[in-house]
């Protein structure tokens, strides 16, 4: 028993505190730190100054432009709704000139326009004073975005008094402590969500939606809404709440050459705080062009911003790095002609062969000022806008596209003179005039319908062809359904209809489904009066375009299937793709997980594979195997590097040769993850001459002779040399077919066992390719041998 004395605390001791600020008494400079950004118009400068409160360093903050401009930390993910935290700081203010004693604040900023003071202090001029109080964030809070900062009160035009309002301050000390941030719970999919074999959905260990097809130098590149972004399933039941839009405001992209076997390049930050255009708050429904402005080839990644906006950002490649060229959205309510568009968002861009660049967009409930009838049938909600030749900006009015039922996600090609724009459409209800039946030939609700024109500026209802999709829950069944969104691309010659549906959601949770979309892609056909082939979705998808090319540095962020892992980006450039473009490496690898290539082509022989890896336990290993992950292994990587550090570990391999299925299956350690892979490089065994070899000792007159014959078989001439320990020679220039031939003279009644080696020298291929072969052959007695060849 504790001692009668002991004093019972007021509270119990909460062992989980801690404090949640990284360099909060800035003795790392301004590490974690940077100016709040909340709104456009908030800016200052942060410097570390000697004069601090403790430590050798505090920060000061100069050129304060709002009162809300001051140092701003980000607690993302770190505090958590319904809890109370303790808060403590000091700041300081000197200007000679500002009031005897002055407030400030110690404000959270939640996101969008939502901001709580959270602590306040009054400072005496010239002393440091200190915050010291607690906060409790409302159960009913987003956390998703917290940012702290520090400010002073608000005033509309702080400016009028910069003394009173502006003044330059220091900050020290700075602590927010509470319970611990819960741990982040695994988004990994264990499940195999893309089964063997199939090439639906694409990819099986992310979601992605909205994909839009855009083709370049040789590479399909699909960019899709981040729906893996808000996934958290439940650690316990592996259930994840259901998908919420607002979160978004990141885009996936993968990319691949046989549309099988896909690399993931990650997500692009487009919107939110730390995005390319931090004006945007979301990023769905991507769209993508490339043209050439002033000389330098551009691309121009559209999206939408939450509903009310659409906007463009510019990449230096398809990859990136990214950049924006506006300060505000590009279509919103100010865009000419679309005032009565509900939802300007789903921007998809085309650039015709002149040059010439158009954007189409819009979607959502049509104006109530329509008949009921017109509003189901012709809700005239989406737009045709041509784009300035700069791309980021557009040109005169939007144009209403007539497309029947339409609800959203207009997209157009172009296909032998001919402009298509497909559509979703909608599913009736108030939106649209309530529920009715469409006019005879107008497709029903949640399909992608599509219009046939002449101009891609002209949209009349007249123009509208029919259904290219039906609903995807047709072919995908229970928990599949929806509006859809998609795309068109031609690629080698053939066109390509990319669509979305909750398959892998599906394969995890069994018949329900929380939202969660996968890309899918079907080939397109074409009647012969221009006219599409109703698209159906399959799980087998689309033929691999072609096999892959092993032998090359190559991503192990590609795959064509894969078992229990995930990505993440890392620093420092892709090895393929260059130093500018991310790099991401395969992770949560635990025993038994594996990633698998669809139709790898080992040509004559693989002699080698070579695997950049981070060992993070002892007695790890990855297995390779022909055509199914528990196939016969044909090579072992023992990875046995230094913990921690990115090494490269090659395994000698024999007989891979031809076209398999490769899998890489990782073996070790149960219950921890074993290593990471940045990627793989197969080597290929040298190709050989053709050459058959027939060696024999013989007796003549006595004597033994050694015959050695060497015949080519390669289609071109070769240069023989043949050898032996009784002489040697050499035959230029043997034909196909043809024969190098010579008795080596042994001068002796009797040869002991031997061999004889048969050079031969040609090229493969146009490669100068040497072969040698050793052939042996018996020994010969000619005193006792009767049989004396003649
Ligand atoms: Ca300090
Ligand atoms: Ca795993
Ligand atoms: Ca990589």
């Amino acid at each position: 028993m504790l001692a009668a004395w002991f004093a019972v605390p007021a509270a119990p001791v909460q062992a989980a505190d801690t404090n949640l600020i990284v360099n909060g008494g800035f003795e790392e400079g301004l590490g974690s730190w940077f100016v709040n950004n909340g709104n456009a118009t908030d800016s200052a400068t942060l410097s570390v100054t000697t004069d601090a409160y403790s430590g050798s360093s505090a920060v000061l903050v100069t050129n304060r432009a709002t009162t809300g401009s001051g140092p701003m930390q980000d607690l993302s993910g770190k505090v958590q709704a319904g809890q109370t935290y303790a808060l403590t700081a000091r700041i300081k203010y000197e200007n000679p000139n500002s009031p005897a004693t002055k407030q400030f604040f110690a404000t959270m900023h939640y996101g969008g326009g939502t901001y709580t003071n959270l602590v306040s202090v009054t400072a005496t001029r010239g002393q440091w004073a200190q915050f010291n109080g607690q906060f409790t964030i409302p159960a009913t809070q987003s956390v998703s975005t917290a940012r702290l900062f520090f400010e002073t009160p608000w005033t509309s035009n702080p400016s009028s008094d910069p003394n009173v309002h502006l003044m330059d301050f220091k900050l020290d000390d700075v602590s927010v402590v509470g319970a611990a941030p819960p741990p982040t719970p695994s988004k990994t999919i264990e499940v195999v969500g893309k089964l063997p074999g199939e090439h639906n959905p694409l990819i099986g260990h992310k979601f992605g939606a909205d994909g839009f097809g855009f083709t370049h130098d040789g590479r399909v590149y699909l960019y899709l809404t981040n729906d893996t972004q808000g996934y958290a399933p439940n650690p316990t039941t592996g259930v994840s709440p259901s998908i919420n839009y607002g979160n978004i405001n990141q885009i996936t992209l993968i990319s691949s050459t046989d549309l099988v076997n896909w690399t993931d390049h990650g997500e692009i930050q487009v919107a939110g705080p730390n995005g390319v255009a931090p004006f945007t708050g979301n990023s769905w429904a991507p769209g993508m062009a490339k043209k050439v402005v002033n000389g330098q080839e551009k691309f121009f990644l559209y999206y939408a911003n939450g509903g009310g906006s659409s906007n463009v950002i510019t990449g230096a490649s398809p990859l990136g790095p990214w950049t924006s060229e506006r300060t505000s959205t590009l279509i919103d309510g100010r865009t000419p002609g679309a005032e009565a568009v509900a939802w300007k968002f789903d921007p998809a861009p085309l650039v015709d062969d002149d040059g010439e660049a158009y954007l189409y967009f819009g979607g959502g409930p049509a104006a109530t000022s329509m008949p009921a009838a017109e509003r189901f049938n012709n809700p005239k909600n989406l737009r045709a806008i041509k784009l300035g030749s700069d791309m980021v900006s557009t040109e005169g009015t939007s144009a209403v596209v007539d497309a029947p039922v339409a609800f959203e996600a207009a997209q157009v090609f172009k296909r032998e003179g001919k402009y298509y724009l497909s559509y979703s459409s909608h599913f009736g209800g108030n939106d649209f005039g309530g529920n009715q039946t469409p006019l005879p030939g107008y497709p029903g609700g949640g399909q992608i319908g599509y219009m046939i024109s002449d101009d891609p500026m002209s949209w009349p209802k007249e123009t509208y062809a029919g259904v290219l999709f039906p609903n995807q829950s047709q072919f995908f069944g229970a928990g599949t359904g929806g509006n859809n969104h998609q795309s068109v691309f031609e690629y080698e010659g053939k066109y390509y209809f990319t669509y979305h549906a909750p398959t892998l959601n599906k394969r995890i949770n069994g018949n329900t489904t929380q939202g969660y979309r996968s890309p899918h892609i079907q080939q397109l056909a074409f009647n012969p009066d221009g006219t599409i082939q109703q698209v159906v979705g399959t799980y087998a998808g689309v033929d691999q375009v072609r096999n892959f090319d092993p032998y090359r540095v190559f991503e192990a962020e590609t795959f064509g299937w894969s078992k229990g892992v995930a990505t993440a980006k890392v620093d420092g450039g892709s090895p393929e793709f260059g130093g500018a473009a991310p790099n991401l490496v395969v992770r949560d690898i635990d025993n038994g997980d594996w990633t698998a290539l669809s139709s790898v082509d080992f040509g004559d022989g693989a002699q080698s594979v070579t695997a950049k890896v981070r060992p993070l336990v002892a007695g790890g290993k990855i297995e390779l195997r022909l055509g199914g992950a528990t196939a016969p292994v044909v090579g072992t990587i023992p990875v046995d590097g230094p913990l921690g550090e990115w090494t490269e570990l090659t395994a000698e391999l024999d007989g891979v040769a031809g076209v398999h299925d490769v899998y890489f299956t990782y073996a070790g350690p149960g219950g921890v993850d074993l290593f990471e892979i940045d990627s793989w490089a197969f080597e290929a065994g040298q190709p050989e001459l053709p050459v058959t070899v027939t060696v024999q000792a013989r007796c003549i007159g006595g004597k033994a002779y050694v015959a050695v014959q060497a015949r080519n078989d390669h289609t071109a001439a070769v240069g023989i040399t043949l050898e032996t320990v009784y002489g040697e020679r050499s035959v230029a220039n043997v034909a196909p077919g043809g024969n190098a031939f010579q008795q080596f003279a042994t001068r002796a009644g009797s040869v002991p066992v031997g061999s004889a080696t048969v050079r031969a020298t040609g090229s493969i291929d146009g490669e100068a390719v040497t072969t040698v072969v050793t052939e042996q052959y018996s020994g010969v007695d000619c005193a006792a041998d009767p049989r004396q060849a003649q």
